[in-house]
């Protein structure tokens, strides 16, 4: 097995296009290393009062817990006749980053349908530093629709002026008002599951099938709080005990999991639906980043021969192999969060996922 350019996987296992340049990783990170903070400025923002300031996430008044912020733009595309938002060809744009798991889960829904044309996509620089989520100069990680931008918070600004909050990924952006339709990732898996559905170009089951429904919200509510937010809340944790809390909530869940795909080939059972691609999408960078970067070394996803057997299931699915580049995934995870990597040193393995 041969590691090559720093990649993590086997060249034949996960046939992916190569992230951006290493020369260019390495240029932001001299930029920006005089800038590294601890808990008060450095290397992440928000916008206050439409205004960008550059501030890592407060855990002070939380006794050391990363508490993520509620989403604020709430709107939803449906096919009601008369509707603000209705589905609509090349009506909306979708921003997303390829290391983050939230916009993973719009990406991946996006490919499963077919809704490529129908909604195409900016995808924003691996780093994320003093200025947050950055556009780049090849045509695919523009700005797009919201031209002449530099940084993602141009966009949110461009929506609401005033706007106070992060500014996060991914945002499904509309053309025809020029403004924010959502940024909340849930919500815009089930508008591409549903009311992008008449535009797909590729048939696929319904994700959020009626007779499942109450049993997907039960299952996502306990893998949102302890797996999808539980490997952040053991990453950005500044106290011992919120630190080990996640942890142990995160890994009772994950030997929990492993038992139930025992049984069966999906969460519930035999049917694939979103709350197994809200799962895939922090199990495919788990082994590879959140065992060592978040510090979630209890086992790896790899330990696990359900849980591993499934996530390579999902991998496996047409389309959504092109969605993962480990690669880009680790640049941005080890390069970005310098309060926890100050080095912004990236490892070279897992040799494989
Ligand atoms: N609730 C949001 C969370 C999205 C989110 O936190 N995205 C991260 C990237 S993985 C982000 O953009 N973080 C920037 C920040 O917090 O400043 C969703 O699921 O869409």
């Amino acid at each position: 097995m041969t590691l090559r350019d720093g990649a993590c996987r086997r060249p034949d296992e996960l046939a992916l296009p190569p992230a951006s340049s290493p020369r260019e990783h390495t240029v932001a990170r001299t930029r920006t290393v005089g800038a590294l903070g601890c808990g008060i400025g450095g290397t992440m923002g928000l916008l206050v009062d439409g205004k960008w300031t550059d501030t890592w996430y407060d855990t002070k008044s939380t006794g050391g817990g990363f508490v993520r912020q509620a989403a604020r733009f709430r709107n939803t595309v449906e096919r009601t006749p008369g509707a603000r938002f209705t589905p609509d060809k090349g009506r909306y744009h979708l921003y997303v980053s390829l290391a983050c798991p939230w916009a993973h889960r719009t990406l991946i829904v996006r490919a499963l349908k077919g809704l490529e044309e129908v909604i195409p996509v900016s995808i924003v620089m691996p780093l994320m530093l003093e200025n947050g989520w950055t556009f780049g100069d090849a045509p695919e990680r523009s700005s797009g629709p919201v031209a002449g931008a530099k940084y993602l918070y141009e966009v949110y600004e461009r929506a609401a002026p005033d706007y106070t909050g992060r500014v996060t990924v991914p945002v499904l952006w509309d053309k025809r008002e020029g403004t924010i339709v959502n940024n909340e990732s849930s919500e815009i898996l089930r508008m591409f599951n549903d009311a992008f559905d008449g535009l797909a170009t590729k048939s696929y089951p319904d994700l959020y099938p009626e007779p499942l429904r109450g049993a997907i919200d039960e299952i996502n509510a306990t893998i949102y709080d302890t797996v999808n937010n539980g490997v952040y809340k053991a990453g950005f944790a500044t106290s011992q005990v919120k630190y080990e809390e996640a942890v142990r909530a995160l890994f009772g869940t994950l030997d929990e999991l492993e038992r139930r795909l025992g049984d069966a080939p999906y969460l519930l059972g035999d049917r694939v639906t979103e709350a197994d691609w809200r799962l895939f999408t922090t199990l495919v960078r788990f082994d590879a980043v959140y065992h060592g970067h978040f510090k979630c070394n209890v086992r790896r996803i790899i330990d696990y021969p359900h849980l591993h057997a499934y996530m390579h299931r999902l991998l496996a699915v047409p389309g959504v192999r092109e969605t993962v580049l480990l690669d880009e995934i680790k640049a941005h995870y080890y390069g970005s969060h310098r309060t926890i990597n100050p080095t912004g040193i990236v490892p070279i393995g897992p040799a494989s996922i």
